[in-house]
């Protein structure tokens, strides 16, 4: 069944999905949940792929528009070193990228699976061929990491999202600040999970990076729904202080995105959309979003349509 949604904001791409496994040039289980950047124009994709052993690697995959003939590296781009890096044992997952200027490096946050569950690294490359693991910034169980490009008083700041062990006390958005992308503090919660019936109760997480705007820095946020037959994975934004991001000016009530096309309502995880990655190229907002943890998918939205909306959500009541 369709859920009627008053704001549009984002429309499929008509040939979603963009890229399946049947496009992939090796043998893989699942492809999903790609960070995306712009660079010089045409599009880089960090793609997660899903093995059949059931662990996970990212595979770059390039576009000149963004839609068609991408070009997939011929093997995994970046995998899991579980020899010099223990905590990627099962695998690295959901990475987001931010183009660090005064460094001239791009920072990949990615999950990687540890025996003691999931949490946060960073690496940095220029090329997206050799990567530069600066290991762990956040201990289990945290994921759903970027960085901000740029720094605050002279700090790096990082959202993401730790989950304690008990489901009941929720998981919410952090931001936490470092001096050196080594060494991390200042913890705070910023944005909380609602409670009871909300479409974003009890469990949320960054999507794609925090998006610098005249407005604020744009958050694409992510809300689990659970229901009797599993979990539903929607989306919502939020504007942060330019300044201070420590600070939620607005947030949305209502989702502005969820699973609707068959293609995300059915795969190996039903009714889930999960977007790592976004950016604006003239006056569009391109967010490319893993579906049913299977595929992966493009949704375009209007810029000045986004910023309008969100500015017209509530500020009380935001966090
Ligand atoms: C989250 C992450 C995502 C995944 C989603 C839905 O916890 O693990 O990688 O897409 O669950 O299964």
């Amino acid at each position: 069944m369709k859920e009627k949604i008053d704001h549009e904001l984002f429309q499929r791409y008509s040939g979603n999905p963009i890229l399946t496994v049947e496009s992939w040039p090796y043998r893989a289980n699942s492809v999903f949940n790609a960070a995306a950047v712009e660079i010089n124009g045409a599009v880089l994709l960090l793609a997660r792929v899903e093995d059949y052993r059931g662990i996970s690697h990212l595979t770059v995959a390039r576009s000149s528009d963004g839609i068609s003939n991408w070009q997939i590296d011929e093997k995994p781009t970046l995998i899991s070193q579980s020899d010099k890096h223990p905590e990627e044992i099962w695998g690295i997952e959901d990475p987001r990228i931010t183009w660090i200027e005064s460094m001239q490096k791009w920072a990949v946050c990615y999950t990687a699976f540890s025996e003691g569950g999931p949490l946060v690294s960073l690496a940095l490359t220029t090329d997206f061929k050799s990567f530069e693991r600066l290991g762990p910034a956040m201990h289990p169980d945290d994921k759903d990491a970027a960085l901000f490009p740029v720094q605050f008083n002279g700090r790096w700041a990082m959202l993401h999202r730790p989950a304690g062990r008990s489901p009941l006390l929720g998981a919410h958005i952090w931001i936490s600040f470092s001096p050196d992308l080594k060494h991390w503090g200042d913890h705070k919660e910023i944005i909380h999970a609602r409670k009871g019936a909300w479409w974003d109760a009890n469990k949320i997480g960054l999507c794609a990076p925090p998006m610098e705007t005249e407005e604020g820095w744009l958050i694409l946020y992510h809300g689990v729904r659970m229901t009797a037959s599993g979990c539903i994975y929607r989306l919502g934004l939020a504007m942060l202080d330019i300044d201070d991001p420590t600070k939620i000016i607005r947030r949305t009530d209502e989702w502005i995105f969820g699973p609707q096309a068959h293609y995300e309502r059915e795969g190996d995880v039903d009714d889930v959309v999960f977007p790592c990655g976004w950016f604006k190229k003239d006056d569009k907002v391109y967010m490319y979003y893993g579906a049913a943890d299977s595929h992966l998918c493009l949704a375009m939205a209007d810029y000045n349509e986004l910023i309008d909306f969100i500015m017209n959500c509530p500020s009380e009541n935001a966090g």
